[in-house]
């Protein structure tokens, strides 16, 4: 946890070698600092078509923001809510877009100054983009009330993540990829911390954190590739978030590619996007 990066430590120290950080206080200089107030984004999008999710990554439900706002928000009850996850467009089948939102919010906000403005991979740019104006993979809003979670998982893509706190607390935590011995079984899954299956993790209890921390609005963390995650929202929760791969990546991203991974709809999506032109 640090009160402040440059851009060049967050290069060093943070994004070449793949370690986590969370940055407090990353948000101040935006046009309106967190906290955002939830009920003025309900008033915003009341109407917009939305996606709810499980405590994964399964679409459970559309619904309206207004409507997710009305029964998931504001109550603190004790069930696990739905997770709002408001993603702009990044494939070419994708029916329910935040790319109205995120323009209408596009001056409200920035990317934090430690991240690069340019020489991404992922994606593809040639000069400097800004995840507040432009697309980039898992761009979202993601609101959740009170006891809202997203599973311990990694990210795919190969790619490394920013996540955002704009509204309420949410607990982040963050195991390296070593741990993964602990956490996964030989089919791919990964442990679910809310329950435990002893017979597919007997050994899940050895694997340790690196990061634990309460994200409070404001605050920013960097989630690296490989680096399992999981998040609890402490109060009724906005963040802003968004992958990418910079170019100090390179080698990982085309081991990526060349894998299969240049078949996956979102990464033909931003890929086939550039040579389009
Ligand atoms: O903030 C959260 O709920 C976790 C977000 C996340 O890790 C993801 O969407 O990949
Ligand atoms: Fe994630």
């Amino acid at each position: 946890m640090v009160e402040a990066l440059s851009a060049e430590d967050f290069l060093r120290n943070h994004l070449e070698p793949g370690r986590p950080v969370v940055v407090r206080r990353a948000l101040n200089d935006w046009r309106v600092p967190p906290p955002w107030d939830l009920q003025d984004l309900k008033e915003r999008f009341r109407d917009a078509e939305v996606s709810l999710f499980d405590t994964l990554f399964t679409l459970e439900e559309v619904a309206t923001f207004g409507d997710y706002v009305d029964e998931h928000t504001g109550q603190g009850d004790a069930g696990i809510p739905p997770y709002l996850r408001w993603f702009t467009q990044q494939s070419h089948d994708q029916m329910i877009v935040a790319d109205d939102a995120f323009a209408e919010l596009a001056d409200d906000w920035s990317m934090p100054s430690w991240l690069p403005e340019g020489d991404y991979l992922l994606p593809p740019a040639a000069g400097p983009v800004n995840a507040s104006r432009d697309r980039f993979p898992a761009r979202g809003m993601f609101v959740c009330g009170q006891g809202g979670r997203t599973r311990l998982h990694v990210d795919p893509w190969a790619s490394d993540a920013c996540l955002c706190q704009v509204t309420g607390r949410k607990r982040f935590i963050m195991y390296g990829p070593e741990t993964g011995e602990f956490l996964t079984d030989s089919e791919g899954g990964t442990v679910d911390l809310d329950h435990p299956d002893e017979s597919r993790f007997p050994r899940w209890k050895q694997a340790v954190p690196t990061l634990d921390e309460v994200l409070s609005p404001g605050d920013a963390v960097f989630i690296p590739q490989g680096w399992y995650h999981t998040a609890i929202a402490l109060d009724d929760s906005v963040s802003l978030t968004w992958n990418f791969t910079h170019r100090v990546h390179e080698e990982r991203f085309e081991t990526f590619l060349r894998s299969g991974g240049g078949e996956d709809p979102v990464i033909r999506f931003f890929l086939e996007d550039v040579d389009q032109g």
